[in-house]
């Protein structure tokens, strides 16, 4: 089984397990996008964002403007059943491809402390802080969801260029 068909039999068991007995969205989104409700609309995991899985990684401000690229933003959670999925598929693509980290779209860059979701400018309803996090105050003001310990909860890093870590991008 080459790599694609694993991620496709991935997609449909996480499909499967969060679909509560919807019919699959799948087709509403441009290809290689998914859809988790009509809440969140389509979603991606740019891992060809800032030169792919062979470049430098991507800093926050080139996340963000990857996805714009793309008509879209960095992704905002809203519940803990989002962040479920995106978890899920995280650990999907981590198993196709290789250990990555995601940027998403909160920030505390201006107003220490107060993180809210670039695009919307809402303030963060919920909290998938992973344990001790955020803990880098003024140095660390924008968050990723990374793998191993982290088990894709937030994590609050410095902004700039990080080696294997990509935007997930969220548009309507
Ligand atoms: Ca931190």
């Amino acid at each position: 089984m080459n790599k694609l068909s694993v991620l496709a039999v991935v997609l449909s068991l996480v499909s499967g397990a969060i679909g509560h007995g919807h019919s699959l969205p799948y087709t509403k989104c441009p290809p290689g996008w998914i859809s988790l409700s009509e809440s969140v609309g389509c979603v991606l995991f740019h891992t060809e964002a800032c030169g792919g899985y062979h470049g430098p990684g991507c800093s926050w401000i080139q996340a963000m403007e990857e996805c714009q690229k793309l008509g879209s933003w960095l992704l905002e959670i809203y519940s803990l059943d989002q962040q479920d999925f995106v978890t899920k598929m995280a650990k999907a693509l981590e198993v196709v491809n290789g250990p990555m980290d995601w940027w998403v779209g909160l920030t505390d860059l201006g107003h220490e402390g107060t993180w809210l979701w670039q695009h919307s400018g809402n303030q963060s309803a919920v909290s998938a802080w992973a344990i001790g996090e955020p803990n880098g105050t003024y140095t660390e003001n924008c968050v990723t969801m990374a793998y191993g310990s982290f088990n894709y909860r937030w994590s609050d890093v410095g902004c700039g260029t990080r080696e294997r870590t990509f935007p997930i991008c969220q548009s309507n």
